[in-house]
């Protein structure tokens, strides 16, 4: 049987072997998604199905809505990628990759990727969704990369908490944050790095998760290898792939991801009159609960009386305790059997 490090070794070379070296997707087919604008090319990267292409620089790739109809996990090789900055790393070798843990620490770490999977394991299963999943449907329509329902996801994630590993490193009195950095970079340098943020309760609340498995799997290239972290609740903007750099720090992170994108209003709906502009905003945080009905798809054409109703529905960390569903405009409503 082959050890860890050396099957780990294997998927690193099968992932440069089967293209990663130029990340060139191959065109397959058009698709059009229900959304204005929505014709997209259907494209195939390694690790993945033929998946909805968005962008190809860097490569952002949406799941084909159907998949969300055959259960509750999506599969790794139909999971959604997102990418902010074209230079994506693509010579990740497992044996060399490390995560430093540095700032504000009694004994700053380098953490082997051995090392880490030697620490006492967890697994949980957690949505990971984009903020912009469905902004193609918004009306008006907003600035960002046009999405229909298909940049979310859901996984059985296999890791360690992050808070194991903070607590070697020893957080010191008035800590208050840690940021993430991933092994990806910008094109130019004026573009600021992807860095993202969490209160250092947050980070340390035995949920939020360094994952190296996803489903039973080693994370997929495109989605993270060799380690993301998992924030169970909040938006994908927090999931930093490529994980390599937290530095625990004394004040509030200002950084560009932070300060600038990912804002949502400070209202208690998060939302303000179409056309107006926050007062005040907030980081983005936790889901908003969401339902979608997946065995019937846009536009199709069902006979009148009984039809059988299938869906998903997630939420930010309360949990679902009722779906219902009303085919005439919310006069009437039918309660769905919760799986
Ligand atoms: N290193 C890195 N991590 C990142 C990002 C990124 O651009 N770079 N994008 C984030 C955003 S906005 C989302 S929605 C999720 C998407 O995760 P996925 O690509 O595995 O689906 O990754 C997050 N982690
Ligand atoms: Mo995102």
């Amino acid at each position: 049987m082959l050890d860890r490090r050396e099957l780990m070794k294997r998927a690193g070379m099968v992932a440069l072997a089967t293209g990663f070296g130029s990340l060139k997707a191959l065109a397959l087919d058009n698709v059009t998604l229900p959304i204005g604008n929505g014709e997209r090319p259907l494209v195939k990267y390694p690790q993945k199905r033929p998946m909805i292409g968005l962008t190809e620089r860097p490569p952002q790739l949406e799941t084909p809505f159907s998949i969300f109809n055959d259960g509750p996990i999506t599969p790794n090789n139909a999971f959604f990628v997102r990418y902010h900055l074209a230079g994506v790393p693509l010579d990740i070798d497992p044996d060399k990759f490390n995560l430093e843990i540095k700032g504000k620490v009694d004994r700053p770490l380098k953490l082997s990727l051995k090392e880490i999977r030697k620490l006492k394991a967890v697994e949980l299963v957690a949505v990971n969704q984009c903020s912009g999943n469905s902004r193609g449907f918004f009306d008006p329509r907003v600035a960002g990369g046009q999405l229909a329902n298909g940049a979310m996801g859901n996984a059985r994630w296999h890791g360690v908490p992050l808070k194991t590993v903070l607590d070697m490193a020893g957080v010191q009195q008035g800590a208050r944050q840690i940021t993430l950095n991933g092994m990806d970079g910008p094109v130019m340098d004026t573009t600021p790095d992807f860095v993202k943020a969490l209160d250092i309760d947050h980070a340390r609340d035995g949920e939020v998760m360094l994952a190296y498995g996803m489903n039973g799997e080693d994370l997929p290239f495109l989605n993270g290898f060799p380690l993301r972290l998992i924030v169970p609740g909040y938006y994908g903007t927090y999931w930093v792939k490529h994980l390599n750099e937290i530095t625990v720090i004394d004040s509030v992170f200002d950084g560009f991801w932070m300060k600038t994108a990912y804002r949502i209003p400070d209202t208690p709906c998060a939302c303000v009159d179409p056309g107006t502009a926050p007062k005040a905003t907030v980081p983005i945080n936790r889901f908003d609960v969401r339902s979608f009905i997946t065995s019937v798809a846009d536009g199709a054409k069902l006979r009148p009386g009984g039809t059988t109703l299938k869906g998903i529905a997630f939420d930010g960390g309360k949990g679902i305790k009722e779906v219902a569903v009303s085919t005439d405009d919310g006069k009437t409503w039918t309660t769905a059997r919760l799986g």
